[in-house]
């Protein structure tokens, strides 16, 4: 086992003193006349909603290969396109062949990422003080829910081309509001108490959304990045609800905020070197966050520079960093079945990296398969090897499991166990729940659209892992999975096109089948979807 190396750093902003030494972005000038300044505007705007998050702003690249453009011209604009349109094999869409970028706008990228990245501004405390507003003051909220349904059982469905958040009842299926969020929201976590909803949107747009209200609405916003995909709380017994962090993608940083107004309170760059060969690295960006269980803190992986940062939130005045080093490029992750381990995929190192909240140290690196992408993980108890937890990977068809109990099963902690087979490759998340006997998994990013369509699930004590598989539909694609409080139902997004209707089909856990689909106009591109029970509970 590796052992982890600790860094204590207070507060370190290096961010002001990086982006002068960094300067303009000199180079674009000259080389503008590849496109004109129209052109150049309408291709950032592209290169952001579609290849940013994989390839980053700066082009360094991480889930996707670097574009810098010294790379890129070597290509050239004919074979730049081909790819564009086409994808690769290694999972990079077919944007053009889905019809989700024209051909006039694969050219305008493949000329576009010949050209220098324009670098985005800085946002310092005060610009990002400026777009605080608190719609509700705390005073003025509810004292009590102001409707009849079990606030513990309510969803959250992000309507991700909509930039709005659907919130669903879940014992009688209805939408009870639909709420504006930020542009192409990402995520949705719980506040500890459960009563508030925070949505991070990709343009960095927090939301603090009410469950108590009558009609669920936003009490609160801010805008700590120009480009974010994680948010979370403070769970700790006595900072319930009393603090939120955003982690951005742009500007670098992480934003702690006040948990039930948004208020700005710090910022804290991430900029940084990378554990592999040290290399400074201005971009690396935030990915998932947890709350840990055991000390006021948050698990916080930094994807570009591969470290996990245990940030100490009990003094913001003095705010105490431990940076454990892990491994590049930190994606999505979640808690082992004891809530003691934070298990987040290195997604292009095939490794899934082991860390201990009670000791903020490194605890494993597992190797896995092609990509891993788990989602939150799964996490049930194999009859053979105890507790374990698994991960779906987008470049390969297998679904790999290992066991995650040091404690009592130390022989099988942090090895591969076994090793399920699944319809392909593409697959993005998967899902259990402790009173459920199966294991989903879906194939969102398959190339056949039958198989985007098709989830599936093995029987946790079925010693064959045998799958069992269906097509939840004949159109968009089957992504993300969350169980109700009860862990009887499972709900699966029918995620198609903008201005094609899209739906959310129920399965009953016990039989496998669907139960009932949820059909509404207003159910515009849903993606991830989060029970407040489960998501409070980080039961997964
Ligand atoms: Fe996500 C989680 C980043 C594309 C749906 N996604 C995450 C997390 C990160 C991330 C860092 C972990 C957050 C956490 O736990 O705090 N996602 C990115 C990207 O950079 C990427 C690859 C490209 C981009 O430009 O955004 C990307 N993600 C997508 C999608 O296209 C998905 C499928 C649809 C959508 O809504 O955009 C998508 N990502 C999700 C979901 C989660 C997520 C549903 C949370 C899973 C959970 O169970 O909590």
């Amino acid at each position: 086992m590796k052992s982890s190396h600790k860094t204590i750093i207070r507060n370190a902003a290096l961010s002001a003193a990086v982006t002068a030494a960094l300067g303009a972005t000199a180079a674009q000038a000259g080389e503008k006349k590849l496109l004109s300044d129209e052109e150049f505007a309408k291709a950032q705007q592209v290169y952001f909603d579609r290849c940013a998050g994989c390839h980053g702003t700066l082009r360094k690249g991480a889930t996707g290969p670097s574009l810098e453009p010294e790379r890129m011209k070597k290509f050239g604009t004919a074979a730049l396109e081909a790819i564009i349109f086409n994808g690769t094999p290694g999972g990079m869409p077919s944007w053009g062949k889905d019809g989700i970028m024209s051909k006039e706008e694969t050219t305008l990228m493949a000329k576009y990422i010949q050209m220098e990245p324009p670098q985005p501004p800085e946002r310092s405390l005060g610009d990002i003080r400026k777009s605080w507003k608190v719609l509700v003051p705390p005073e003025q909220r509810p004292s009590k829910p102001e409707h009849d349904y079990d606030v513990q059982n309510l969803f959250g469905v992000v309507l991700r081309d909509a930039g709005k958040v659907a919130i669903i009842d879940g014992d009688s299926k209805k939408i009870i509001s639909i709420v504006p969020t930020g542009y192409a929201v990402h995520i949705l976590r719980s506040s500890s108490s459960g009563r508030y909803f925070l949505a991070i949107g990709r343009d960095g747009k927090a939301t603090l959304i009410d469950l108590y209200m009558k009609e669920p609405g936003v009490v609160a916003e801010v805008k700590p990045c120009s480009d974010a995909r994680s948010i979370d709380v403070s769970k700790y017994k006595g900072y319930e609800d009393k603090l939120a962090i955003v982690g951005c993608y742009w500007p670098p940083h992480i934003a702690i905020l006040d948990g039930l107004t948004l208020e700005p309170k710090k910022l804290v760059s991430t900029r940084g070197y990378t554990v592999t060969d040290g290399t400074y690295h201005p971009e690396p960006r935030v990915a998932s966050i947890v709350a840990n269980h055991f000390k006021p803190e948050w698990l916080v992986s930094v994807k570009e520079t591969g470290q996990v940062w245990s940030v100490d939130y009990s003094d913001l005045n003095n705010l105490k960093v431990i940076m454990m080093d892990a491994a590049p490029f930190l994606h999505d992750g979640g808690f082992d079945a004891s809530g003691r381990y934070f298990q987040v995929a290195a997604n292009m190192a095939n490794k899934m990296v082991i860390i201990d909240s009670k000791e903020d140290k490194l605890e494993a690196i597992i190797d896995v398969s092609t990509k891993p992408h788990p989602g939150r993980t799964a996490n049930w108890v194999d009859p053979k090897y105890g507790p374990v937890t698994g991960a779906t990977h987008i470049g390969a068809a297998e679904y790999v499991v290992w066991g995650s109990d040091p404690e009592k099963h130390p022989e099988h902690a942090w090895k591969v166990v076994y090793t399920v087979k699944t319809k392909g490759s593409g697959s993005l998340f998967t899902k259990t729940h402790p009173n459920s006997d199966k294991v989903w998994f879906d194939h969102a990013l398959n190339k056949d659209a039958k198989i985007q369509q098709t989830v599936c699930y093995f029987l946790k004590k079925d010693p064959k892992h045998q799958i069992h598989c269906q097509r939840l539909a004949d159109h968009g694609r089957a992504v993300h999975f969350e169980y109700n409080k009860a862990g009887d139902e499972v709900w699966v997004s029918i995620w198609d096109k903008k201005d094609n209707p899209s739906e959310i089909v129920i399965i009953d856990d016990k039989t496998g089948k669907v139960k009932q689909r949820i059909k509404d106009k207003r159910l515009i591109t849903p993606t991830g979807k989060w029970n407040v029970h489960n998501t409070v509970g980080d039961i997964y």
